[in-house]
């Protein structure tokens, strides 16, 4: 499987995140995305006219969106990280899929305009990336009062994956996570998984960094 990739992006570490923790191995084709536009040249654009990446062949299959190619693996090669098994929690899955794109256009928005100078109201896009933590805290709170630290079911899913990337490099786009400590919580656990890789920005657990702590009534 060929996958269409910049080390910096957020969205292709997801499928790079995925295939590691799975153990599905991937063919790296690199997208000179910045400063070369790559991702917007007629050979991409011929494979994704959404002149996005990442992008992932498979055969005659070629697949866009970072969220269809998690679920793509996952139900190649593990189809646990699903989680179909019960209505709500596929149902959960699909909702965190959804949200993950508000990340990508807020957090991820964000980033690129503190990173590479993309035009935008950063202050907008910065309160829109709050907003959308705040929602994604809430939803972390709630499957801890039902004894989950994952967002759709008590192990990770494609859905955690979906959302992490942007959220754990929030701080590039100058959103700092230090007001939400379960999704601090979630985090840990992402980066303390077997199979768990980095990429620039996104390191595995320190593991001699405190436990954040919850008092009781914060959660
Ligand atoms: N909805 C797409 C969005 C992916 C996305 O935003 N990719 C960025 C790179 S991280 C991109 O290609 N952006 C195009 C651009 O900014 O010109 C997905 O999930 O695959």
């Amino acid at each position: 499987m060929k996958l269409y990739d910049y080390i910096l992006s957020p969205s292709g570490y997801k499928v790079r995140l995925m295939a590691a923790l799975i153990g599905v191995k991937l063919e790296l084709r690199p997208v000179d995305f910045h400063p070369g536009l790559e991702h917007r040249s007629p050979e991409l654009l011929s494979l994704n006219p959404a002149g996005s990446i990442p992008i992932l062949e498979d055969g005659d299959l070629i697949l866009t969106e970072s969220s269809a190619i998690l679920v793509y693996l996952a139900a190649k090669a593990a189809p646990k990280w699903l989680a179909g098994e019960k209505p709500e929690e596929a149902a959960r899955v699909q909702q965190w899929l959804s949200f993950s794109g508000r990340l990508t256009a807020s957090l991820g928005a964000a980033r690129l305009h503190e990173m590479l100078l993309r035009p935008g109201d950063i202050a907008a896009l910065q309160a829109q990336g709050m907003a959308a933590l705040r929602e994604l805290e809430a939803g972390l709170v709630e499957q801890r009062l039902r004894g989950m630290r994952f967002l759709a079911a008590d192990r990770p899913t494609v859905a955690d994956i979906a959302c992490f990337p942007y959220v754990a490099l929030a701080p590039d786009g100058g959103v700092l996570l230090d007001a939400y400590p379960t999704i601090r919580l979630w985090s840990r656990a992402l980066r303390s998984l077997d199979g768990f890789i980095e990429m620039p920005g996104i390191h595995r657990l320190h593991e001699l960094k405190p436990e954040p702590q919850i008092e009781p009534g914060e959660a």
